[in-house]
């Protein structure tokens, strides 16, 4: 079977995407004034550091207002957990997620019947812009669970009235089987996850490049243009770049179209902000900096002024497909220490609690990560306590294996572990360099 063009045709659902600009500015104040109102009325942590700068909501008169509000950031979540940025009663919240906090647990968002319409909404917009529509068969290999990925690109799937295969990630031999057997026409996975599905679908005997798969709606970590590349090269499908957090909604904050030129950001619902990491102030149009969004929709779990870490640059010039969205530029790093393994965050901090908790295993450690067909490695070296390393062969594999179940407990991933001798990681001058990434993108 040859491979259909994308449709070009606009969906329905894509009309805010074109919105003239001045409707569009007028829409984010209006949700903009809302959104801080319900913040302040309903959070005390928002209230509170309003009232430290004598701020009320009346301050928001126009969209340059947001600038004065205080930020918001991923501690935040941490220190109110589980619930304690929630702006809703428990009786009107319908969904919970989960991700990576930067220790031992997690950070929790919340969603009411409405917040969940909007992440449908923006997820449905999402896929139509890369040319999905009805008729389209969907293999969504996102995660299903507390990770926003799976039931995100589910529900805007559905919405769109594709049909969705949920079979969630993993297990790569009934992946190729259903994307060839079901003729699969668009996938939603993380890239790296792709590059493996191409790897073994030569094992398997399947010729990606013969199968009516089209477009690929990947995202959940940072990859590259040569990525790109090699992935549409090897594969004949078109690649799209999908950018989301669960603080903000999940999967859906922002996503390419068919230019492929940088993800729009549905800012009807996400209004963002560019700073520069280190003082927090704006940076010049255009410029690179942290990415920092406000939620204009949210009712259970507002975020105003929410720094990602996420390293990017707005992109306000008109695109070709005549979206009035700006465009980020793709996300090539952050301004923080976590990293992103098989589409889980991870941060240093959490894998260091997790060897806390075993006692012979020491503070020293390092991260290693490698990728070998297309598939993420997690090395981590640990030194153990020379009483330890004395001991019988016995001891040193019950201890690695303690440590290897402390990881995993901690951040839901089994690293390979490797016990050293005291003294054997480089010791450095400055910042403990923990994580050596490897990883060719
Ligand atoms: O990864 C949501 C998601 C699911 C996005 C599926 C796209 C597709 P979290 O687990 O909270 O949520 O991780 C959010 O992942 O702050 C970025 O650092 C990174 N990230 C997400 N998408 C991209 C992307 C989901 N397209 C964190 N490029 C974010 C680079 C990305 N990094």
């Amino acid at each position: 079977m040859s491979k259909q063009p994308s449709n070009t045709v606009f969906h329905p659902a894509s009309a805010p995407d074109f919105l003239p600009l001045p409707q569009l500015r007028s829409l984010q104040l209006r949700r903009l004034q809302a959104v801080v109102r319900r913040a302040y009325e309903r959070v005390e942590l928002f209230r509170q550091r309003m009232d430290a700068r004598a701020l009320t909501p009346d301050d928001v008169q126009c969209l340059e207002d947001l600038a004065r509000l205080p930020f918001a950031e991923k501690t935040d979540l941490r220190d109110t957990y589980p619930f304690g940025l929630f702006a809703s009663p428990m009786k009107d919240i319908v969904r919970l997620h989960a991700s990576s906090g930067t220790t031992g647990k997690p950070i929790v968002v919340a969603y009411t019947q409405e917040d969940l319409q909007v992440w449908t909404n923006v997820m449905m917009r999402s896929l139509a812009a890369c040319g999905l529509h009805e008729g389209d068969i969907i293999q969504n290999a996102y995660g299903y669970g507390l990770f926003t990925g799976g039931l995100g690109a589910h529900y805007g799937a559905e919405a769109l009235g594709a049909t969705v295969i949920p079979i969630s990630g993993g297990n790569t031999q009934r992946q190729l089987m259903v994307m060839k057997d079901f003729g699969v026409t668009a996938i939603c996975c993380t890239p790296s996850y792709f590059l493996h599905l191409i790897d073994q679908s030569q094992e398997c005997g399947v010729d990606i490049r013969k199968l009516p798969l089209r477009a690929g709606v990947f995202g959940a970590e940072p990859w590259t243009e040569s990525m790109r590349r090699r992935i549409e090269a090897e594969s004949g499908i078109k690649a799209y770049d999908i950018y989301g957090l669960s603080e903000i909604v999940g999967p859906g904050v922002a996503m390419e179209c068919q230019c492929q030129t940088g993800a729009h950001i549905f800012e009807d619902y996400f209004y963002p902000e560019i700073i520069d990491s280190k003082t927090g102030q704006p940076v010049a149009d255009g410029e690179e900096g942290e990415l920092v969004l406000t939620t204009l929709g949210k009712q259970a779990m507002p975020m105003i002024r929410y720094r990602t870490r996420d390293i990017t640059a707005l992109k306000a010039e008109r695109c070709e497909c005549g979206r009035t969205l700006r465009r980020i530029r793709r996300i090539g790093r952050r301004a923080d220490d976590m990293f992103i393994i098989r589409g889980i965050n991870v941060y240093p901090s959490q894998i260091e609690a997790a060897l806390l908790e075993v006692d012979g295993a020491l503070p020293h450690y390092q991260i290693l990560l490698t990728r070998e067909k297309g598939l993420d490695d997690l090395e981590v070296q640990v030194e153990v306590t020379p009483e330890v390393f004395g001991d019988t062969v016995g001891a040193l594999e019950q201890l690695r294996q303690k440590v290897n179940q402390s990881i995993e407990s901690t951040i839901g991933l089994r690293a390979k572990v490797r016990l050293v001798q005291p003294r054997t990681i480089k010791r450095s001058e400055g910042k403990a360099v923990r994580v050596i990434d490897q990883r060719k993108m």
